[in-house]
């Protein structure tokens, strides 16, 4: 999922465009700055002040090793990256293909719109050869600040620019050396790059123009969506507060309902202070506003049905990702395009090709994984088998409808069809199909790269044979003849898991896509032997889920794509009383009371009502719709209607009742995210609607989120850029969350 890191080279045509791009000079050391400027450009007035020629490269001169600087390799590069001497040595095996093919490059600066800036540094190389340096944007079209591409030989030279920032204020671009194969030229033999002494520092100030001030978000915070009549209806005010009342007021102005505040709650994830206006006793329909003092909500609804025109747009993102067929205009408008991805594929580490098209694009990348995919199918066949009745239309809107077939089993069909071309002649099923490293930011038909399907796992066969266990039972009344398929590659699957007890999956040398690591596959065993006992019956199932079960004292009860004990449980506990294990259900529903209860103590005592606490990770977003489905199940199980309530929450948290005052899902609420990092939102500059945005995450790990989210705290670690693949970025398993909940509250 994280996105690629080349550099795109731009045409030398735009090079000597004048766009603040001057081409580096190229001359003999010396270490007067001033005298070095451009010819050609007038040399500015040097501030004086605090920050002039400060170098923002921090270790720019390697005096303390490679210590803020990576080295990117990619189709083809070979390289090492070393400090020898107070110099960087870029020791290159292969130059590959692209001059981004070798890149040293540091993230970690900023650069203001008008600001004057030098760009210098030294470098030599053990041939004599071409390098090309750039300041850039740091993810979509790679946009060049400052660039030139300039010869190097045996004698370190100094190179330097100075150039004014006439693109807006980028608060994480990269600082790169491209030198891989230089741009028309011949391939080069292994060489030898060094590099020192970089700077970039601010020449002068005095013309920077500061960004206006994003506009403000209400201190209330209400669910965007809205509110169903019977629900129990809250806002979140944060800040000073004026009085201890608060109002809801109708659209025509007058004051529908009048209460007290409760609270305040020092809230440590948002760093906020709280309170909360509870107006469930208003349940007449219509368009409000909560008041307090000056602080007024954004508007929302009061009706019943709220959640029914989010769900479809939600369930179709999974359709928009489709891959290996036409997207047709009708169901998709600017994200329709033609069928992509539909070549053959390598199998990994040989010459021999099979096709492998289908399933729906992972994330925001082009990559297509089982073992999310399969959290995926399982969301959507647990959503349809808990609440049929709800999720049995066939007219959501996909080229599917209208076939009496329920849409939600036919999208999961979609994905179960590639998931089948994806198990090998042994029963195990490779872990996936990607290119060696991530596109760039065009649509999918245009990432035309060779793909590869990578080694077979175990996690990946228990996670397939587990959902095609439960697909057998989904589509025996619609389609026996795709049942059977689906029962026998199960069968054949898990009898490779009896047979194969190792085999993690881990990214080869030469592979930078997502990687998908778990350490353990017994959840994915225990999650296969109850779905196939539940599917077929056959007693050697449950023998092995309640042999593993046993085994652990910790019970994984997990939804996500490594931790899938969840889906197993839930499904053990189903079983008839008289053939399950009375000693291994009561362990089984021990630990889930405890998580239940500690996500109902964490979200009673959460001002924004979840269950986070200060967890929030990459994906936090699907962990709050994981947990909220997690509640719903302890609710039925354990007859707590708390639960239920607090999964509600969650779902609120989800549309708007958040510190970032945001609904999550794009195109809905008053403000959702507009740049979301999927590509082809970002190849039409538009953002497609109905994704849910992966959301906070405290540990900052991508460089953006690094740049400006630096002391954020955990539940404000979100920016809406589309950069910050670690807080911004869709998939199609957080979806599916998603879906199951909307599935599961629209039943209720
Ligand atoms: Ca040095
Ligand atoms: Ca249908
Ligand atoms: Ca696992």
């Amino acid at each position: 999922m994280i996105k690629k890191t080349f550099c795109v080279f731009f045409a030398a045509a735009l090079l000597f465009s004048g766009c603040a791009a001057p081409v580096l000079n190229d001359e003999d050391y010396s270490p007067e700055i001033s005298s070095k400027l451009d010819s050609g450009m007038t040399q500015p007035p040097l501030r004086t002040g605090a920050d002039r020629n400060v170098n923002m490269v921090k270790n720019g001169d390697f005096s303390n090793g490679i210590v803020n600087w990576s080295l990117f390799l990619d189709k083809g590069g070979s390289a090492d990256l070393l400090a020898v001497d107070g110099e960087a040595l870029v020791d290159i095996a292969s130059c590959g293909a692209e001059d981004y093919s070798v890149q040293l490059y540091y993230d970690g600066f900023k650069l203001e719109t008008g600001g004057v800036y030098i760009f210098s540094f030294e470098a030599r190389s053990d041939i004599y050869r071409s390098i090309c340096a750039r300041l850039q944007l740091n993810g979509g079209d790679y946009t060049g600040y400052a660039e030139g591409i300039f010869e190097t030989s045996a004698n370190m030279k100094r190179y330097e620019t100075v150039f004014t920032m006439e693109h807006g204020t980028d608060p994480a671009p990269r600082l790169c050396f491209n030198i891989g194969k230089p741009k028309g030229q011949d391939v080069l033999p292994p060489n030898k790059v060094y590099i020192d002494n970089v700077q970039v520092s601010l020449l002068d100030g005095s013309g920077i123009i500061k960004p206006p001030p994003e506009p403000g978000r209400p201190d209330i915070n209400v669910s965007q969506i809205g509110y169903e009549p019977g629900d129990v209806k809250t806002a979140v005010l944060r800040g000073a507060v004026t009085g201890t009342s608060f109002q809801v007021i109708a659209a025509d102005g007058t004051v529908s309902f009048a209460g007290e505040l409760t609270g305040p709650i020092e809230s440590e994830p948002s760093g906020e202070r709280n309170y909360t206006a509870d107006f469930s006793a208003l349940t007449r329909e219509g368009t409000f506003t909560v008041k307090c003092g000056d602080k007024e909500s954004y508007p929302f609804k009061i009706s019943e049905g709220i959640y029914d025109e989010i769900f479809k747009p939600v369930f179709r993102m999974l359709y928009l990702q489709r891959c290996g067929t036409e997207i047709a205009p009708c169901f998709a408008g600017d994200f329709a395009h033609e069928a992509c991805h539909i070549s053959k594929a390598y199998i990994y580490g040989t010459d021999e090709k099979k096709h492998v098209s289908g399933g729906w694009h992972d994330a925001g990348d082009y990559g297509r994984y089982v073992v999310s995919g399969a959290k995926a199918v399982a969301d959507l066949l647990f959503a349809y088998q808990d609440n049929p009745d709800a999720l049995g239309s066939d007219d959501l809107g996909i080229p599917e409808s209208g076939n009496n077939v329920p849409d939600i089993l036919d999208e999961a069909r979609y994905e179960l069809e590639w998931m089948l071309k994806m198990q090998s002649g042994s029963g195990g099923v490779h872990h996936k199909v990607t290119g060696l490293a991530f596109p760039g930011e065009v649509m999918p038909e245009e990432d035309t790269d060779d793909v590869y399907i990578l080694p077979v796992s175990n996690c990946a066969t228990g996670d397939f044979a587990a959902v095609m266990a439960m697909s057998y039972t989904a589509f025996r009344d619609f389609d026996l003849k795709f049942a059977k398929k689906c029962r026998s590659a199960a069968e054949k699957a898990w009898n490779y898991l009896q047979a194969n007890p190792g085999g993690r999956f881990r990214n080869p040398e030469d592979v930078f896509t997502g990687e998908y690591y778990d350490g353990s596959d017994s959840d994915e065993r225990c999650w296969a032997a109850a779905a196939l006992y539940r599917a077929f019956g056959d007693n050697k199932y449950i023998d092995a889920f309640e042999r593993i079960a046993d085994l652990y004292v910790y019970v994984q009860d997990g939804y996500g794509w490594s931790d899938v004990g969840g889906y197993g449980n839930k499904i053990y506990l189903s079983l008839d009383p008289a053939v399950t294990d009375p000693g291994c259900v009561q362990k089984i529903k021990d630990a889930m009371k405890k998580k239940a209860d500690s996500c109902l103590t964490n979200s009673k005592s959460d001002a924004y009502g979840i269950s986070l606490g200060l967890s929030y990770n990459w994906g936090s977003n699907m962990t709050v719709c994981d947990n909220a489905n997690f509640l719903i199940l302890s609710a039925d199980l354990f007859g707590n209607t708390d639960y239920l309530a607090a999964a509600k929450r969650h779902l609120n948290y989800i549309f708007g009742i958040n510190p970032m005052s945001l609904c999550f899902v794009t195109g809905f609420g008053s403000v959702s995210p507009v740049n979301t990092h999927h590509r082809p939102s970002m190849a039409t500059n538009s953002t497609m609607t109905g994704m849910l945005a992966g959301g906070p995450n405290k540990n900052l790990e991508d460089p953006y989120a690094k740049a400006v989210l630096q002391g954020c705290p955990p539940a404000k670690c979100y920016v809406d850029n589309a950069q910050s693949f670690s807080t911004n970025e869709v998939a199609v398993y957080w979806n599916s969350a998603l879906i199951r909940l909307l599935a599961n509250i629209l039943s209720r």
